[in-house]
């Protein structure tokens, strides 16, 4: 046995797997309410009971968006700390205390949201008002997840101070850099939360900065997307390798990669609000600038991959031109679902590029085309790769096996979903480029002759989602088998090694200090000014608007 295949003491996979619990039981209601808006918006179905679009529009988006994805890159996090660098009893008792602070939150935020008191959307975008409770319960969510980055850090310290000069685990490395990353971001929202929507919907302000906010939360959002991308990436670079049977690539590439995230996903939330008046055009353009600098380390990483594939398939004596490809382990459901995410991430990255590009932003911006973007991106490429991390690691945490039968279910799920993902995010894309908004109930505008042009998309939507739920209640089933009913046995933790003839990763990969410093000046130098001009030249404050009306 080797120590990829060593088991999990109990006591930790216990915890990894609370966390699993939570992100699947999200997948089948967050999912459940995405069936139901694809279905309104056909303008085929009436929701029953008087429930409001927006209200499951907003359960659809901050169970998804915000509780599926931190829970499960949380979970997955502290399984390759534990695997990589160890976990004391005093971290793991922090650890559950980080889980069930998360969990109050998550509560407290979706018993708002589903007695319809939040009906303000996971951007919950200023003047709409949600009730307190709402906001307490993602202040909760964010300070959970704070006490689980402060456990990595302190797992990562320990583990230095017994392996003096040694470099740390590459996977070690890259969660540390999520979490930094996390880190700094969600010092926004919080001060947004607590500085200024608390009060506010308390009834302590009268008014709120409307500008303010929403420069607070994008200066989170857009490190929100690679916070569930960089998981993503760890399983890319360090675990697929060993999938299909080769080594790591580069392990100082892919740290640079890592690096370059950090350094430049976080000055960059201006592009979301390159329509937004009261910011500066020349600062919105230099976040755009910045912008094309983050999108290099996704190059790199797609060079990387390409990469280890050929060079596996090589190593293995494949050795016509694309030879190699053919023979990559298409029928193992572990390298297919992040295979098939991958492939996603071309057409999703280059619609993020468009979405990047300052005049192109005016053409897509707040039109159907967003949601298709982040469908192909967050719910493609990091859902398939979650996935596929889920076929070997539920099963190596509950002491089961991924069953051959079990294997092919997940191949078939894989393609359910590709299928429905194909046409609905198609269908977003080509809706909004006819001009169809997003975030909103079906409406025929007064019989509008440009509407009419969007109706059969958005029943191609109706059909893709419910596709999707299909696929949804399948990946659950398989969750539920793994996690309960599959045959005891023993599944690989599969973590590649460097290749014999690695050179040494530079030392200075490895200067947190110089790292940390570097971030900090470029985000006070895209924010400083901007900030200030904000401060000083803003509108009056806007009263709060409660949805539903009279609420
Ligand atoms: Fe985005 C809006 C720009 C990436 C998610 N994005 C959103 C929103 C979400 C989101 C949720 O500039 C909506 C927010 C809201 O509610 O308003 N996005 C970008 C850019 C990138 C990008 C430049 N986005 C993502 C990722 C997301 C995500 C990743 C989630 C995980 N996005 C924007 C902009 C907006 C936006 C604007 C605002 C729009 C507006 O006006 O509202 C880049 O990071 C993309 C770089 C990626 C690449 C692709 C590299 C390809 C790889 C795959 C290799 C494949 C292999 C296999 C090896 C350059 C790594 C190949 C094998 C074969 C056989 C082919």
């Amino acid at each position: 046995m080797s120590t990829n295949e060593l088991i999990i003491p109990k006591k930790d996979s216990k915890l990894y797997m609370s966390f699993m619990y939570v992100t699947y039981i999200s997948l089948l209601v967050g999912g459940l309410m995405g069936l139901l808006q694809t279905l309104v918006r056909s303008g085929k179905y009436t929701l029953p009971f008087n429930i409001d679009y927006y209200t499951i529009l907003t359960v659809h988006g901050v169970i998804l968006g915000l509780v599926l994805t931190t829970f499960f890159i949380i979970g997955f996090q502290f399984s390759l700390m534990g695997k990589t660098v160890g976990m004391t009893d005093k971290q793991r008792k922090v650890a559950w205390l980080a889980f069930w602070v998360m969990v109050v939150g998550t509560v407290m935020a979706a018993i708002t949201i589903l007695v319809g008191e939040a009906s303000v959307l996971y951007t919950f975008y200023a003047p709409l008002r949600a009730h307190p409770a709402f906001y307490f319960g993602l202040a909760f969510v964010i300070v959970g997840s704070w006490i689980a980055a402060f456990v990595n850090f302190r797992q990562l310290y320990v583990w230095k101070k017994a392996h003096k000069g040694e470099k740390s685990p590459l996977l070690a490395f890259m969660v540390i850099i999520n979490m930094l990353m996390w880190f700094i971001a969600s010092l926004g929202v919080a001060s947004a939360v607590i500085i200024q929507f608390i009060p506010w919907s308390l009834g302590y302000a009268e008014t709120i900065n409307v500008l303010l906010s929403r420069t607070l939360f994008w200066y989170f959002g857009h490190p929100l997307v690679y916070f569930w991308l960089l998981p993503a990436y760890m399983a890319w670079y360090a675990i697929i390798p060993k999938i299909i049977g080769g080594k790591l690539f580069s392990d100082s590439l892919a740290r640079l990669a890592f690096i370059l995230l950090l350094l430049f996903s976080i000055p960059v939330g201006f592009h979301h609000q390159l329509t937004e008046p009261g910011i500066d055009p020349t600062w919105k353009f230099i976040q755009v600038v910045l912008t094309f600098m983050v999108i290099i380390p996704s190059l790199m990483t797609a060079f990387s991959i390409f990469a280890t594939f050929e060079e596996t398939g090589r190593r293995k004596g494949y050795q016509s031109l694309f030879g190699w490809f053919k023979k990559l382990p298409w029928k193992d459901v572990r390298f297919l679902a992040p295979f098939i995410g991958m492939v996603a991430f071309i057409p999703g990255g280059a619609g993020g590029i468009v979405n990047a590009s300052y005049q192109m932003n005016a053409l897509i911006h707040n039109t159907i085309w967003v949601t298709g973007h982040f469908h192909l991106t967050a719910a493609t490429t990091v859902i398939l790769t979650f996935f596929g991390i889920t076929y070997w690691l539920v099963p190596h945490l509950t002491g089961r096996r991924l069953t051959p039968k079990l294997n092919k279910l997940g191949i078939i799920q894989t393609y359910i979903w590709t299928i429905g993902m194909t046409i609905m995010s198609t269908s977003m894309h080509i809706q909004g480029l006819l001009g169809g908004p997003r975030r909103s109930n079906f409406s025929e505008y007064a019989g509008g002759e440009q509407v009419a042009t969007w109706i059969s998309y958005q029943v191609s939507q109706a059909v893709g989602g419910t596709i999707l739920f299909i696929g949804i209640i399948l990946m659950v089933y398989i969750f539920i088998q793994l996690t309960f009913f599959a045959p005891r046995g023993v599944e690989e933790f599969p973590i590649a090694q460097e290749s014999d003839n690695a050179q040494p990763a530079p030392k200075f990969l490895e200067n947190w200090y110089l790292w940390i410093g570097i971030t900090i000046a470029l985000i006070l130098f895209a924010y400083t000014i901007p900030v200030f001009d904000i401060l000083k030249h803003s509108p009056p404050g806007s009263i709060p608007f409660d949805w539903p009306i009279g609420r």
